[in-house]
């Protein structure tokens, strides 16, 4: 890591690694394959005892233009007898892993818990955090960006990514994901146990952590019903601890983007909160109607650019009409009434991809929100959402066929945040799979999960702490701040981008295959950075394949 943000050095990444494999391990019972750099005419698995327990033939495919390498695959979903491994064969060995049940255990706690680190306005006590603690940041009232001399006292919420600001739509998608993966896989979530202040009935640990961002969300609601767009500082903070940047933080002026996100997404979490606390969900259902009917006396749409002098994150849209269709859809869940009906085949006669997950196009979550409630007495539009991620996830299937690791990011799809394309791609055809009660896409989505923890031409995990070889030097103020040695676990990194916009890097990557355009450095934010709603589909595909070992 380089300690000096402004040296222009920096080290790409090389893998002394023949075979890839999965770094949190493989299932007895699930589908399990490996990629092999080259070729091999055999391969064997290796126990912790140096037994040779199994081997195989793998199959050559050739010249992986997306990774610059040739590959071989092997699949050994024969092997299920649970214990350590590593592969050797002719191209070198890979690291060591385990076959196990519980597989996803303390992965899965851990992308949780990232949230618990990233709460902002509260202290992080030893109790709770270990290692990582700190006192309570930003709990100073914040101005208005139109009229700074009013004073608004806004606290709480998620830190958006490295950065400190917390925004509205990006807080709304990563909720949505991780509610929706609630709403469908609850069974996932029985074991997860977050070790946070707020308990939670019924052991829901990580309900009570989505409660954190909520509450901070509902302050972010003007009198009217609109919603602000984020609270940031003018610029983001020095590389410093929370509780030390001192920069004046603002409230930037209302979006109707921001406003129907927070609609929908409180719509939602009414839904859910109403086993849990009925006055909490009360309130959340209160919120998102008065920010409805703001909209609906609003129909233009009321962009948001950052300002002149502000630099933080803009999240940025092109329109709105997806994120009112979502609203629209939730806020016709919760209540069932007709005018929310009406509004949502109003907005499908529009130009909506009913497919994108977030952040700036949510139609997709729109789609989902409404396959999730069954609404079999309408199948015209149950029909439309559902064949929409079919053909979506057949698309996506085509694509892993066209590449030696099995995904479907081709070679022009490598940009800021690949990874959350990766994982979010493989959430269509999650969703595919469960609303037409089909397998036939499974494997894929096993590719996408295994290439973010260590089945990639680097051999990285990408979520910190997670597997073996994993990222150690994320772009995230907390982890660099800290003095703590280990990185704080849980966190989905963007990945590989092949245009990075950092002035190290520019020009650098023009020969690098684009699944290799990355540096494990925390200096480059378009490459190594951490946000909410990275880590959020993550969860959401996990909780997808975890759902299957409830079925047996
Ligand atoms: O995730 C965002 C990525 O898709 C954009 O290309 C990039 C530039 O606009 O911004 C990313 O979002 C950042 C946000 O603006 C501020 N917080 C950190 C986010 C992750 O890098
Ligand atoms: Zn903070």
């Amino acid at each position: 890591m380089a300690d000096n943000f402004n040296s222009a050095e920096f080290k790409l990444h090389e893998t002394d690694k023949g075979v890839m494999i999965n770094q949190i391990g493989y299932n007895p019972r699930d589908y399990k394959r490996a990629i092999i750099k080259g070729r091999a005419h055999a391969v064997y698995l290796v126990d912790e005892n140096g037994n040779y327990v199994w081997n195989g033939i793998p199959r050559y495919y050739g010249l992986d233009k997306v990774s610059g390498d040739e590959v071989s695959t092997i699949d050994f979903s024969g092997f299920t007898k649970k214990g350590k491994y590593h592969f050797v064969c002719e191209a070198g060995e890979s690291l060591e892993f385990e076959v196990k049940e519980g597989l996803h255990e303390s992965a899965f706690n851990a992308l949780l818990k990232s949230y618990y680190y990233q709460r902002c306005g509260c202290e992080l006590r030893r109790e709770f955090a270990g290692k990582f603690i700190h006192p309570a940041c930003h709990t100073k009232p914040s101005r208005l960006w139109e009229d700074e001399s009013v004073e608004k006292l806004v606290v709480g919420g998620w830190h958006d990514a490295g950065d400190y600001g917390r925004y509205v739509t990006a807080g709304a998608t990563a909720v949505a994901h991780l509610l929706y993966a609630y709403k469908l896989f609850d069974k996932s979530f029985n074991k997860v146990d977050l070790n946070i202040p707020e308990k939670g009935t019924m052991g829901r640990s990580f309900i009570e952590e989505i409660r954190y961002e909520l509450k901070w969300m509902l302050q972010m609601q003007r009198e009217d019903g609109a919603v602000y767009h984020k609270q940031t500082t003018k610029e983001h903070a020095f590389f410093v601890m929370p509780e030390h940047d001192s920069g004046q933080m603002y409230i930037f002026p209302v979006s109707s983007v921001a406003t129907a996100d927070f609609a929908a997404v409180c719509a939602l979490a009414s839904q859910v909160f109403v086993r849990f606390d009925n006055a909490f969900a009360i309130e959340l259902e209160k919120a998102a109607e008065k920010a409805y009917a703001w909209l609906t006396k609003n129909p233009k749409f009321t962009e948001f650019k950052n300002p002149e002098g502000c630099t933080t994150g803009e999240y940025g849209e092109n329109g709105d009409q997806d994120n009112r269709l979502w609203a629209a859809v939730e806020l016709y869940n919760k209540t069932g009434e007709a005018g929310y009906l009406a509004d949502v085949k109003y907005f499908l006669l529009g130009e909506i991809n009913t497919v994108a997950l977030g952040y700036a196009q949510v139609g997709g979550l729109a789609a989902l929100g409404w396959l999730c409630e069954h609404h079999e007495e309408y199948n015209d539009i149950t029909n439309r959402f559902r064949s929409d991620f079919t053909a979506r996830a057949d698309a996506l299937l085509l694509k892993c066929n066209e590449g030696g690791y099995g995904v479907s990011l081709r070679e022009h799809d490598f940009h800021w945040g690949s990874n959350m394309f990766m994982i979010t791609n493989a959430c269509q055809m999650a969703i595919a799979a469960q609303f037409n009660n089909t397998y036939k896409y499974d494997q894929a989505i096993y590719h996408h999960i295994d290439y973010m923890v260590g089945v990639n031409p680097l051999g990285i995990s990408y979520v910190t702490g997670v597997g073996t070889n994993y990222v150690k030097n994320p772009h995230l103020r907390t982890a660099f701040a800290d003095r703590v040695d280990d990185v704080i676990p849980g966190y989905v990194v963007g990945g590989p981008n092949k245009e990075p916009v950092e002035w190290q890097l520019e020009g650098k990557f023009k020969d690098i295959p684009p699944m290799k355009c990355y540096i494990d450095d925390v200096r480059f934010y378009s490459l190594n950075e951490v946000t909410i709603y990275w880590n959020s589909p993550m969860i959401f595909l996990i909780a997808y394949v975890e759902s299957k070992h409830f079925l047996n």
